[in-house]
């Protein structure tokens, strides 16, 4: 089955690799996105077997390899621990698939590279799921910045904020360099924060300098040492010349999922936050406004994702399915605005990178 025009006799045919809350999430939104999930890999056959059974997959492969081998499989949802996202995706490419990868889309700039060059290489589609892209008041925000609404973009903020790790005895494969790679709440969450905001700036708003510390508050977690950090703080300088600090945690009490950017322009300011995904802040020197999602006073391609009408609020489980639903069409021979690919999440490891970096150097560093 090729990519590029041709035509499906059939529905997308989906396998994932992994059996936690990312697999059933990746799960729904496929099968919202029309697509049949045939088979499921994980760990071990057993585990393969109960995450098969408990999303209804009809089959349940013993092994990974299996499962990218398998010719009824025409996308791979890469959904297993960090470490595990490279090779499995680059396997999954050398068969011929298709491939949707969590994020990190890799634990080095090094193997996302080389996933990068096996995707374009395989002439396959190769997208990362950074979702909050898929809210519509975000492309929304994005067309008035690309317009020239806010003005020249002076100064943006960026945080994200969970409280799921804040307990010594939270314990996750995260934690674990080994598992998760050196950054975990940079890589795991600084990585949408810093996708959504250079989606949402454009090409002048890509960060070029960055300054940085980070904080590992619980040095052991399930009497084990900890060697990834639970907060990073980070200044940045980007293209067009704005300055902006971005805030990431996963130790904020009371704060579950709270994603936010805020931008100033010379002319308006904006902000949206992931906990309020139906509104879109934009303030005036003269004059204040919360914008809500109304299909008819959006911009095109944020009116495009606005599948029910105003007052039935969209969430979170709908930005992922509109994120597969475009997978699916560039699948297809499509080409849909603003999916995320290899390409972005390779840029999200290297902004990582260099947030460890100059937090263990204490120093400012360019970002490639
Ligand atoms: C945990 O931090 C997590 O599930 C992330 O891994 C997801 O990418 C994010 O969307 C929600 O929180």
């Amino acid at each position: 089955m090729e990519a590029g025009g041709a035509s499906r006799p059939g529905r997308v045919r989906v396998g994932i690799v992994g059996g936690g809350f990312m697999a059933r999430v990746h799960a729904a939104a496929a099968r919202t996105a029309g697509a049949e999930v045939v088979a499921l890999a994980s760990s071990t056959p057993e585990s393969a077997a109960r995450a098969a059974a408990s999303l209804r997959v009809a089959r349940a492969h013993a092994s990974v390899a299996d499962l990218v081998d398998d010719p009824a499989v025409d996308v791979v949802h890469v959904c297993s621990p960090n470490a595990s996202h490279a090779p499995v995706a680059l396997a999954a490419l050398r068969a011929g698939k298709h491939v949707v990868c969590e994020k990190p889309l890799a634990t080095t700039s090094q193997e996302g590279e080389a996933l990068v060059a096996a995707a374009s290489a395989a002439g396959r589609v190769a997208a990362v799921p950074f979702v909050y892209r898929y809210h519509p008041m975000v492309r929304e925000a994005r067309a008035r910045i690309a317009r020239g609404d806010t003005g020249r973009v002076l100064s943006v903020r960026g945080s994200y904020l969970q409280d799921w790790l804040l307990e010594s005895d939270d314990v996750d494969w995260r934690v674990d360099s080994a598992a998760g790679g050196p950054s975990r709440a940079f890589a795991d969450i600084g990585s949408h924060l810093v996708d959504l905001l250079e989606f949402v700036l454009g090409d002048a708003g890509r960060l070029v300098r960055l300054s940085s510390t980070t904080t590992t508050v619980h040095r052991e977690r399930g009497g084990r040492p900890v060697d990834t950090e639970d907060e990073a703080a980070v200044v940045f300088e980007t293209v067009g010349g704005a300055i902006g600090t971005l805030f990431v945690s996963q130790v904020a009490p009371g704060r579950k999922n709270r994603l936010l950017i805020d931008v100033a322009g010379t002319v308006e300011s904006l902000e949206f936050s992931q906990e309020e995904p139906e509104t879109l802040w934009v303030g005036r020197r003269r004059g204040t406004e919360v914008l809500a999602r109304d299909a008819a006073a959006l911009s095109p391609d944020a009116a495009r994702l606005s599948i029910v009408p105003a007052g039935h609020p969209l969430g979170y489980v709908d930005a992922f399915a509109a994120f597969v639903a475009d997978v699916y069409d560039a699948v297809d021979g499509g080409a849909p605005e603003g999916l995320p690919t290899f390409d972005d999440g390779l840029r999200a490891i290297r902004v990582t990178e260099g947030v460890l970096a100059a937090a263990a150097g204490r120093r400012w560093v360019d970002v490639p």
